[in-house]
């Protein structure tokens, strides 16, 4: 049987890495944004929705027949409380309720570093710190995600729906500074751990840190590799190409050694 999986906020960032990445034999990928995904290539399994994850009328239809959703919409850095409040706290339990009312089975919720950003690296026992460490949100977006992971929680206990929220650290193509030397999720990772929320047995909830396998992460990589993710890259490689010559002295300020970085000193309610 065709297995369809619902993306939201496929046109962003996330999204259109993820669209190649996680076409399958036998799935369908429903793809929706408020900016219209592009339209399926000849041959691709895409289903394409221009709609908003708070339009309730367009969640319900958007989740007919799905078996599993990956909500990545709303906004994705700091921005003023209405637009936050809006696409991402009520946006989320837009998305939540309309998978009760359709009987998804699945949810998985792209939660993000920034809802602890304001652990510092020594917080981090040997092992690294747990994904399900006390939140410490760094912004309004941070405590979106907070939010998020709460509302995921409230599904999970009240309708059984299976949730994983992933503390995506930076999910880009390649690392571009110190800091995202250890929060780098590849976009292969990336594709690696939706397929592991995605195919995990038992139905929970959990939280996972997303990162790939750096040589200088904090973050436990235990969670994820409980549910099968086993990350492959390491941003070690982009090391030489980023720091150069300098001698490399470790983190340089708070910045560089706190978890969500700059977040935690950008205005709050400030468009980034
Ligand atoms: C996030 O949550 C943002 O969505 C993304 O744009 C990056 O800034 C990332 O965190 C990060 O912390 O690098």
């Amino acid at each position: 049987m065709t297995q369809v999986v619902l993306i939201t906020g496929a046109s962003g960032g996330v999204g259109r890495l993820m669209r190649s990445r996680l076409a399958r034999e036998g799935r369908v990928l429903r793809l929706l944004d408020v900016v219209r995904p592009e339209a399926p290539a000849e041959g691709e399994a895409v289903e394409v929705i221009e709609a908003s994850v708070t339009d309730e009328a367009a969640m319900r239809a958007a989740c007919e027949g799905v078996e599993a959703i990956i909500h990545l919409g709303g906004i994705s850095v700091e921005a003023p409380w209405d637009g936050i409040l809006s696409a991402n706290i009520d946006g989320t339990r837009v998305v939540l309720e309309a998978a009760r009312d359709a009987g998804v089975a699945r949810v998985v919720l792209a939660s993000s570093n920034h809802a602890a950003g304001f652990y510092d690296l020594e917080d981090a026992p040997e092992g690294g710190l747990p994904a399900d460490v006390a939140f410490r949100p760094d912004t309004y977006y941070g405590v979106s995600k907070v939010a998020m992971e709460a509302l995921g929680s409230l599904f999970h206990e009240r309708y059984g729906i299976d949730v994983t929220c992933l503390r995506i650290g930076s999910c880009f193509e390649k690392p571009w500074d110190r800091r995202s030397l250890w929060t780098w999720m590849s976009p292969d990772d990336g594709a690696r751990l939706f397929e592991a929320c995605l195919a995990t047995s038992e139905p929970g909830f959990r939280t996972v840190w997303g990162i790939s396998r750096n040589t200088r992460r904090w973050w436990s990589l235990a969670e994820g590799e409980a549910i099968g993710y086993h990350p492959q890259d390491d941003s070690e490689v982009f090391a030489a190409e980023l720091l150069g010559d300098a001698i490399d002295d470790g983190p340089q300020g708070p910045e560089e050694r706190l978890a969500g970085g700059k977040f935690c000193f950008t205005p709050l309610g400030e468009h980034q």
